[in-house]
């Protein structure tokens, strides 16, 4: 054995990975396809990888919503679905839950993340009001925007750069919120909208610090705060790991803190909270629960179900508890840094520092050559699929939409693909094909062509709009 391979073996037998807290107990099968066979379908679904069939996809990362594998435990819970119309004891679990783990008072499910976000947005914002938040996201600000306030983006500048590495990318910019409030005063602002983790900026996480002094500064002015609990858990993940004085401290500890400094929250259970549909409102205001609960029956169905079977209410008390274990969030982030790794080490750009819940490839420096008009992440989705099936998502300029007034496009500094990661679905070894592809896909770039978007529909275009090759 020559001295540099025993180096490498005394450094291994030193290591300590982590692993995924479970095992695998049932299967399903992934289809292969050809290129030509993808093409075919590409060209069918119009350059856009929302419309593509699932079947033709080898592996899926156009989401971790929804996406992910429930745990026997969850299965075994749908079993015990109480499908009363009213006060099922799946509710009560429920209600349970998130009063224990995220620490609010009253709670109103809904059927997914929009429906919370439509009905918060329906009671609270006055027309005209302002919504300042840490970056945009598309359903959150298209509620926001229906409901007749307008958005307002104070997250640190740092959060638009892809290559900037500060540790709390999605932190919010305090003199931002100042200059806003003295600009407009504290009554046109409707609430200010946090979410944790930043989704748009790349899965980038909110510190305690910044948080706690969000809430101090909004209590002088009577302004509330609104959390997007959407990933949360992730968020947490990341202050346990990167802020001083949270390292002895559990995720769920770390959670409960996070969400004091906060009026209520909305939540999109499709993600953290390991289900495959699911939402919730859950606020410390009676008078605003009253509201809420009132209107939950006008558009998602009674409160004790909010537009849910008593079986997915059941599953969803279950993962709840699953996803705040550390165990769980480790191996969750650790894949998706496994990925993030290996891209780094070959050179290719992506958002730094790695997120939580997926990885984003930064297009423009993929593709410095296309213009933003000519969809170069949107391009880049196209290709990695053509590659090898892999189905990822773009996060530029055609997720940003157009401005509500003006009706121009806007043109996001972060033009992004975003390879996303279920929870508790795939290996490591997909993650070494994945990153395989991108690999093939960023050798060949230079001859990559752009797009241009030849059906454009009014709300959320990037879900069902379709492009040609220029
Ligand atoms: N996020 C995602 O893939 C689902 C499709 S893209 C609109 O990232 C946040 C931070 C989200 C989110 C959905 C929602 C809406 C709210 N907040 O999809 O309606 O990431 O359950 O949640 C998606 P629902």
């Amino acid at each position: 054995m020559n001295s540099q391979s025993s180096q490498t073996m005394g450094q291994q037998s030193g290591r300590r990975s982590w692993a995924e807290p479970w095992k695998i107990k049932v299967v399903e099968p992934l289809t292969m396809t050809t290129r030509e066979e993808r093409k075919k379908a590409l060209v069918e679904a119009g350059y856009n990888t929302f419309l593509l069939r699932s079947e033709d996809v080898y592996i899926d990362l156009l989401t971790d919503s929804g996406t992910s594998a429930m745990s026997d435990r969850q299965w075994a819970g749908m079993m015990l679905g109480d499908e009363a119309y009213a006060g099922s004891r799946n509710f009560y679990h429920l209600e349970a839950a998130i009063q224990k783990y995220y620490g609010y008072k009253y709670i109103v499910p809904t059927h997914q993340g929009r429906g919370a976000e439509h009905l918060i947005s329906r009671t609270v914002i006055k027309p005209g009001q302002l919504i300042p938040g840490n970056m945009y996201f598309t359903t959150t600000r298209l509620h926001q925007e229906l409901s007749g306030g307008i958005f307002h983006d104070v997250i640190i500048d740092e959060a638009h750069d892809p290559n900037s590495l500060h540790p709390f990318k999605g932190n919010i910019d305090l003199d931002k919120v100042q200059a806003l409030i003295d600009q407009h005063g504290a009554k046109q602002i409707a609430y200010i909208s946090v979410a944790g983790t930043v989704n748009m900026a790349g899965g980038q996480p909110v510190s305690m610090a910044n948080v706690r002094a969000l809430r101090a500064l909004c209590q002088k002015h009577g302004i509330k705060v609104y959390l997007d609990a959407t990933r949360m858990m992730e968020n947490a993940y990341f202050i346990q790991q990167r802020e001083e004085g949270y390292a002895d401290r559990s995720i769920a500890q770390i959670l409960r803190e996070f969400c004091s400094y906060t009026d209520a929250a909305w939540m999109s259970a499709k993600k953290d909270n390991l289900v495959n549909i699911g939402g919730w409102l859950a606020v410390n205001d009676w008078d605003l629960f009253e509201e809420l609960r009132n209107l939950v029956v006008v558009y998602e169905g009674l409160h004790t179900y909010g537009g849910l079977a008593g079986r997915d209410l059941e599953a969803l008390a279950i993962g709840i508890e699953e996803s705040a274990q550390d165990q769980h969030i480790r191996s969750r982030i650790g894949q998706v840094l496994y990925l993030g790794e290996l891209l780094s080490q070959w050179g290719i750009p992506i958002v730094q520092p790695i997120g939580g819940h997926a990885i984003f490839l930064d297009a423009r420096a993929f593709y410095p050559h296309l213009k933003q008009i000519e969809f170069p992440a949107q391009t880049l989705a196209a290709e990695l699929y053509l590659d090898s099936g892999i189905r990822s998502m773009e996060r530029g300029i055609a997720s940003a939409g157009r401005d509500a007034t003006t009706g121009d496009h806007y043109y996001p500094k972060l033009e992004l693909t975003r390879l996303t990661i279920p929870r508790r679905v795939y290996t490591q070894a997909h993650m070494d094909v994945v990153a395989e592809s991108v690999k093939a896909v960023y050798d060949a770039r230079q001859s990559v062509r752009g797009l241009k978007m030849v059906y454009e529909p009014k709300y959320l275009r990037f879900f069902q709009a379709r492009f040609e090759p220029l």
